[in-house]
Formats: C-alpha cells, sequence, structure tokens
C-alpha cells in the first residue's frame, strides 16, 4: 500500500482540515475516500509498483509538455486558417455555420502565393509529427490514469474531467485527421464537422490543463540541465527525486535506457514521420517517399504527370462533355457569353507558376497559362465584381463548384487555365478549362469549368 492510502490518525496535512474535522477543503467527506482507499479495485493498489521507468518523472514529462505547448497551438490555428481560406462568408467553409464559434470574415489574401501551401502543410505536417510526442507525453504520466482513489476533491474530479477532453480531444484529432488524409471515412460522422469541433474541445481542455500545470512544467524543466541530461548514457540514468504529483515510480527498476537515449528515440520518430510526409509538397524522389501521401503518389511521366486528386472518370466527366460542343458561359448582371476553346486561346495568354494545394496534405506547383479571370469578366462586362461563382460540368459532388473572392478574380495571376507545362491540360486536370488562383485552396480550384457568373454591386 503507498502511503497516500493509509493517512496519518490524526488528520492530513491541509490545514484546513484540523479547522473543519473530517473534511477538506473543496474536499469529499474523508470518510469517502478513505473508505475508496481502503477498497481498491483488483490491482490498482499495486500499479505503483508495476509501473517502474526510471525515467518518468516531473522532468521528462515538462520537456514533452513543452515542446507540445510550442507545437499544438501552431497545428490549431494553421486549422482555423485553412477553415478560414475556405471563404466562409460564402457559406462554402465545412462546417457550414460553426454558430458562436463565427470568426470575424475577411478575404483570404492571394499574396503570398504560397500561404495556403504553407498553412495547410503545417497544420498536417506537423500535426501527423508531433504524434510520437504526444504518444511519449502519455507513457510518461501513464500510471496516473490508474491512481487510487481516483479523486479526493470536487477540484480533482474537474481535472481529471477536463484530462479526459484533453486526452480524448487530442486523440480523436489525430486519429480522425489521419483517416482524413488517407480518404478513409470510416466513420459514420461528417469529418469536417468533427474535427473542427473536437478541436475547439481540445483547446478549451488545453487551456485549462495550461492554466493549472504550467508552473510546475517550469519548475519540472528547471530541475535538471538538458545538455547534462543528453550527456549521461544509461549506466548513469538515475530516478528522478519523488515529486508531490507522483510521476516518478515507488519502485523505480535498473533503467534499460537514457533520457537522451528516449529523447533520440521519440524525436528521430517525429524525424522520420516528418521525412515521409515532406514529400507530399515535392517533386521527384521525395513524393515516392511519401507514404503517408495516398493520392497520385504514381502521377505518371511528362508535362502533366503531377498528382490528381479526383480523375475525370472517378468524377463522372465523358469524352463528350468535354469535346469540340464544350462551350464556357459568362454571366453577368442578366448577360451571357459563351466561349469555345479556341476562342478562349484567342484572347490575351499569362503564364504562371502556382501551386495547388490540397487541404488534404499534398501540394505541387506548375506553371499554368491561360486567360486572366477579370478579362474573362470584362468580356461579359461585369464590373464592380463582389465574387464570381465557378460552376463545373460535373453533374454532381462536392467539389463541382466554388465562390472565388473579389480579390481572388481580380488578381492579375489568376487564371482559367487552359495549358500545363507548355501543353494542353490533360482529362485528369480540368480540360478544357481549370480555375488556378494564387494561394486558393486546391479544392476550389475548379476543374473541368462550364460557367462563371460574376456577381457585381451592379447586378448579376
Ligand atoms: N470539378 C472539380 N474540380 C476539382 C475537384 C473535383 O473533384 N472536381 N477537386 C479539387 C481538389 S480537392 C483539388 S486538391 C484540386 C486538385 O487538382 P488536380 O487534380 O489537377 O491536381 O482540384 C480541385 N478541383
Ligand atoms: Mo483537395
Amino acid at each position: 500500500m503507498s502511503a497516500e492510502s493509509t493517512p496519518p490518525a490524526g488528520g492530513s496535512p491541509a490545514g484546513s482540515e484540523r479547522a473543519h474535522p473530517g473534511r477538506r477543503a473543496y474536499g469529499f467527506p474523508r470518510r469517502w475516500w478513505e473508505f475508496l482507499a481502503a477498497h481498491p479495485p483488483p490491482g490498482a493498489a499495486t500499479v505503483n509498483r508495476r509501473w517502474r521507468s526510471p525515467l518518468r518523472g516531473p522532468w521528462l514529462t515538462s520537456v514533452f509538455g513543452l515542446v507540445l505547448l510550442v507545437g499544438l497551438p501552431l497545428v490549431f490555428l494553421t486549422g482555423l486558417l485553412d477553415y478560414l481560406a475556405y471563404s466562409p462568408q460564402f457559406g462554402q467553409a465545412f462546417p457550414r455555420d460553426v454558430g458562436w464559434l463565427r470568426l470575424p470574415p475577411f478575404d483570404w489574401p492571394t499574396r503570398p502565393s504560397w500561404l495556403f501551401r504553407l498553412t495547410q502543410g503545417l497544420h498536417v505536417g506537423l500535426g501527423i509529427t508531433l504524434i510520437p510526442i504526444v504518444l511519449a507525453k502519455l507513457w510518461s504520466v501513464l500510471p496516473k490514469l490508474f491512481a487510487w482513489p481516483p479523486a479526493r476533491s470536487v477540484a480533482q474530479v474537474l481535472e481529471r474531467l477536463s484530462l479526459l477532453l484533453l486526452v480524448g480531444g487530442i486523440l480523436f484529432e489525430i486519429v480522425t485527421g489521419l483517416l482524413d488524409i488517407q480518404y478513409a471515412y470510416l466513420f459514420g460522422f461528417d469529418f469536417y464537422t468533427a474535427h473542427y469541433f473536437g478541436a475547439w474541445v481540445f483547446v478549451a481542455a488545453l487551456v485549462t490543463h495550461v492554466a493549472l500545470k504550467l508552473r510546475r512544467m517550469l519548475t519540472g524543466l528547471r530541475s535538471r540541465s538538458l545538455p547534462e541530461e543528453l550527456a549521461t548514457y544509461r549506466a548513469g540514468t538515475r530516478p528522478e527525486p519523488p515529486d508531490p504529483d507522483e510521476l516518478v515510480a515507488a519502485l523505480p527498476g535498473p533503467p534499460t535506457m537514457s533520457r537522451r537515449g528516449a529523447l533520440a528515440l521519440v524525436g528521430g520518430l517525429s524525424a522520420l514521420l516528418a521525412a515521409l510526409t515532406v514529400g507530399q509538397h515535392f517533386e521527384g524522389p521525395w513524393r515516392r517517399i511519401a507514404l503517408l501521401l495516398p493520392r497520385g503518389r504514381q502521377p505518371g511521366a511528362g508535362p502533366t504527370g503531377f498528382p490528381v486528386n479526383r480523375t475525370a472518370a472517378a468524377a463522372g466527366v465523358r469524352a463528350a462533355d468535354i469535346g469540340p460542343g464544350w462551350r464556357l458561359t459568362l454571366r453577368a448582371g442578366g448577360r451571357s457569353v459563351t466561349v469555345d476553346r479556341a476562342g478562349l486561346l484567342a484572347m490575351a495568354q499569362h503564364t504562371v507558376t502556382l501551386p495547388i494545394a490540397c487541404v488534404e496534405g499534398w501540394s505541387t506547383v506548375q506553371t499554368w497559362t491561360g486567360v486572366r479571370l477579370r478579362d474573362l469578366a470584362a468580356l461579359v462586362g461585369a464590373d464592380g465584381i463582389t465574387a464570381a461563382h465557378v460552376v463545373s460540368l460535373e453533374k454532381a459532388g462536392l467539389f463541382r463548384q466554388a465562390t472565388l473572392q473579389a480579390n481572388q478574380v481580380l488578381d492579375a495571376d489568376s487564371l482559367l487555365a487552359l495549358r500545363v507545362n507548355g501543353v494542353d491540360l490533360s482529362l485528369d486536370h480540368g480540360y478544357p478549362a481549370r480555375v488556378i488562383v494564387p494561394a486558393l485552396p486546391g479544392v476550389h480550384c475548379t476543374k473541368w469549368v462550364a460557367r462563371i457568373e460574376f456577381r457585381g454591386r451592379t447586378g448579376g
């Protein structure tokens, strides 16, 4: 039995107890937890003896905690930015309505052109890279999950409840996120809604946790010197001194690994995951080792050999839809103009090098040629543009249409692309015409465009 389960007769160290015998401040009646302590469930009393790693302790927990304290808010913030990049003001972000969590609307910028590539890359990449650190942090405090009695005061119950949301929240975000980038919707709920609200639950719990533990983390960090730990091999590894939180094992076993070994193992796993992830953003051999990239790992050769999110076949686009009979319809203020591909090729052509960055975690930079969106607006006499609604010839599907902000329509690099890397667009990349706009989420770079409706102050 550990010392805590047999409180010394005559009262506990809590001063309040002396003033109110039999009752702790904000605590349960002492009889309750004494009863609980005397009746542990099978195995609970020996937990302290079973978790024997001499590496567990406030310092190690604090090191992992510090990394997560810096990293996880960044994952959260870049996730929110990705949400905002979808222009929620047009009701096209997922989830569509977030109630009072709605953030002030603003126009997602078109510069720098790699902005969305950066935010989604950090969100997915850092999220994946931090997984080993999350698991290591959980390992370092795991025995506390089995602490008995489970709580002695209302404050402790609340704290453990917040830990449930914290741990449950981060594991939920990791699992749903990983499944999403594999396009493996094994769960019966909407990914975006769950991942979005799950993130807020996690962050609320994180703020609570930081408020409660920040000082102990700082004390923990100061309790040992990192350079010294990094120079200490297994033979010299000693347990940390007993701590009030009981992170240190009551009966530490001999070390099987040094602290520097543990840090190297966890850091090495993170580095490995990072290496398997960054390839999602670069061509050549990198993309081939991007094991977490589900689509387009073998994008084929030639100028159109870059990743395809959804093929023409998958989108139900038939050859007849995009043959010589294809027309682009432009609309504004009740007017309508139709152009064929030859007509578009006869207009002023512009060439830009821009990324397609898919929110599912990959990106690719290519050189696109086509007509400026603002030239198309002029062709149909649209002015005072506030937005443009782009519709593909796909009959159904979430990605068949997108609304662009005014700044996205008017940017000199925003194109209806007809060609890529010097050749006609391939069928899978959106032939006869697709949208490409700097810093626009890939999902809004509509392929197989059939119609563009310009909206403006002067009707339309
Ligand atoms: N019509 C249509 N356009 C679409 C899609 C689609 O499914 N249908 N997918 C979008 C998504 S999610 C991405 S990331 C990009 C990918 O473009 P790519 O397949 O040419 O690489 O196209 C976008 N345009
Ligand atoms: Mo995408």
